[in-house]
């Protein structure tokens, strides 16, 4: 109730601010349309960075390629001394395209500007550009439009709006200009980024989104600028999220940094084939094929979009590691591109331990990841299942329904062969008579054991100061107070003597891990009080950038089935890092298995 009068008082208050009328949600849905439908995209991350590829005056940079100006200080003078240099003579806009399409991507975004200032495009704003700066005198965008339109891709550009480490005015070059007085945000703003987008939207065709981003200190009004000169010049292109101030037509994940849970709104994650987006000589740190279509599943299963990311070298080249992982990502894309386009997120509120599920009307794709062997049991569906079978081909598989009046469990069993059709992601197709039905009460899953994720608690305090919540990837970040605590309900169908392990998180690249508290569990009734310590790293492939911990709380006795409470309440939390109690989720896991 509450909710909807804060919405009703909303439009009007906001509605007298805008210069012209905010989207309806129908402009939005129908500008959404095509971007919804098609799930994968390429990122390209190209500029003058790739000629030093990480390296500067003989030494290693560490970090982001593309931000070698900024972590090693180069002077504009001298950073603008590259583009001379810059002759990618080997590109040929067909051939990334082709690289994009059989890896089964629907859309390129390409840098038209980072935050060196360099205009990988010809524009009459600033001669800081590809076809006036540089020997190579092409215009790469031009040529990625025309290649497009042939391939039926969409093309997108990524524009750096607040930092600019070539002007005097843009935001983030504090070596060569200092004097932070001295800057003129909105001068650099209107003399550069507007027209530049301007340029951008004029010059190259139907264009599919502008991917702005690090809106840093940008103002409300700024920001609302641009995104409505976007939507002037071409009412169907999208705004990405970092556009600021919310005004994006959906939200970017953090980067690298896969969303769980509930995500109310469209959602894209920007995903690195290495550790870095610009080309690095040095960087050979490559993800598996593997992790990349299981990662590509898991945000269709959270309703997102997969952008992954290539970074072309100094010659025009996308390195061989990634054309070879992009072309086999397609190859699994030509057999199983259907549970991924077009999908919806999965109707469970949380993952099951042997992957992910993504849906269409009337059917549920399930991407298993963990083979079972020859027979496959998953709880929760509600639905009649008409027909279940694998997307490599074969005959329908056999299937059993049952639904346990006593514990109210739906079983679905489906006879499997042994070994998993596909050593990625096997999907098993299933065919429901009429809507999809699932229960959305957590459950003891079929491997025994259950998991109460973070993101599924019901958050409750005492704190004055409560500041406990989740990042994107469901993680609890801020929980630096014991007067906030966590509960769930599940449903238990095995009563037996449990194991109760906590999982937390540790910090981006494992850079830190905080632990030490003293935790409460209190389940049927009994207490298990423990310490959250390093009982060992566990295997976090979704987010392999945040490495998980495992604490063993202690054991617990469960008598009965049916429904349980759970609550955890912290004794103590250690905070000196500000981390505090990065929970993942608490298991329970049967004694000895
Ligand atoms: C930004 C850029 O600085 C970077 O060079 C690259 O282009 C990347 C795609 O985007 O970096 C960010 C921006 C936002 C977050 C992390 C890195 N974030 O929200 O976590």
């Amino acid at each position: 109730m509450n909710r909807a009068v804060t919405i009703l008082l909303a439009i009007p208050l906001a509605l007298p601010l805008l210069a012209q009328p905010a989207a309806t949600n129908t402009q939005r849905d129908q500008r959404l349309a095509w971007w919804r439908d098609a799930r994968f995209g390429m990122f390209i991350h190209w500029g003058l960075y790739a000629i030093p590829a990480g390296e500067w005056k003989g030494q290693p940079v560490p970090g982001l390629g593309e931000w070698i100006m900024n972590h090693a200080q180069i002077p504009v003078a001298e950073y603008e001394q590259l583009a001379k240099q810059f002759n990618p003579v080997k590109f040929n806009a067909d051939e990334f395209v082709a690289v994009a399409k059989n890896a089964g991507m629907k859309y390129i975004v390409i840098t038209s500007k980072h935050h060196d200032g360099f205009a990988m495009f010809g524009s009459k704003v600033s001669p800081y550009n590809i076809v006036d700066a540089t020997p190579f005198h092409r215009d790469p965008l031009k040529e990625l439009s025309a290649a497009c339109q042939r391939a039926g891709l969409r093309l997108c550009f990524y524009y750096s709006q607040t930092q600019d480490w070539h002007e005097p005015d843009g935001v983030g070059n504090t070596w060569d200009f200092p004097d932070a007085s001295k800057q003129n945000f909105q001068k650099y703003y209107d003399e550069k980024v507007l027209p530049q987008v301007r340029e951008l939207l004029t010059n190259y065709g139907p264009i599919g989104l502008i991917w702005f981003d690090t809106p840093r200190n940008i103002t409300l009004e700024q920001s609302r600028q641009l995104a409505d000169l976007v939507h002037k010049l071409q009412p169907d292109c999208l705004v990405s999220g970092r556009v600021g101030h919310n005004l994006g037509d959906y939200d970017s994940a953090g980067d690298n940094q896969i969303s769980v849970g509930k995500v109310k709104r469209d959602w894209e994650t920007p995903v690195t084939l290495n550790d870095t987006w610009g080309f690095k000589k040095d960087d050979h740190n490559w993800k598996s094929t593997t992790v990349l279509i299981r990662q590509m599943g898991q945000v269709a299963s959270r309703g997102g979009n997969y952008l992954l990311n290539v970074g072309p070298t100094a010659e025009g080249v996308i390195p061989q590691p990634s054309v070879e992982r992009l072309a086999e990502v397609g190859k699994w894309m030509k057999t199983n591109g259907e549970s991924i386009y077009g999908t919806t997120a999965s109707p469970f509120p949380y993952e099951e331990p042997w992957g992910v599920i993504t849906a269409k009307p009337g059917k549920l794709y399930l991407h298993v990841f963990q083979w079972p062997g020859k027979e496959f049991v998953v709880y929760g569906i509600e639905s009649k299942v008409k027909q279940a079978r694998l997307l490599t081909g074969g005959a329908p598989l056999a299937l059993r329904q049952q639904h346990h009046a006593d514990s109210g469990l739906d079983e679905l069993r489906i006879a499997t062969p042994a070994d998993a059709p596909d050593a990625s992601d096997s999907v098993i197709v299933l065919e429901m008579d009429g809507g999809v039905r699932v229960t959305t009460m957590l459950l003891q899953q079929p491997d025994h054991k259950v998991t109460l994720p973070a993101y599924l608690s019901e958050v409750h305090h005492t704190a004055a100061n409560a500041q406990l919540r989740f990042d994107s990837r469901g993680v609890v970040e801020r929980w630096l107070d014991t007067g906030e605590w966590l509960s769930w309900d599940f449903q238990l169908s095995e009563p037996a003597r449990y194991d109760v392990v906590a999982i937390t998180s540790g910090q981006k690249y494992g850079k830190d891990w905080e632990g030490g508290h003293r935790v409460t569990v209190n389940i049927a009734g009994n207490d298990v009080r423990g310490l959250i310590g390093d009982d060992g790293k566990l295997d976090n492939p979704s987010n392999p950038y945040w490495p998980y911990v495992v604490s063993k709380l202690g054991t617990v006795e469960i008598t009965k089935a049916g429904k349980q409470h759970v609550t955890l309440v912290p004794q103590q939390i250690v905070a000196a890092k500000k981390f505090g109690l990065t929970l993942v989720s608490i298991q329970l896991v049967p004694k000895g298995s």
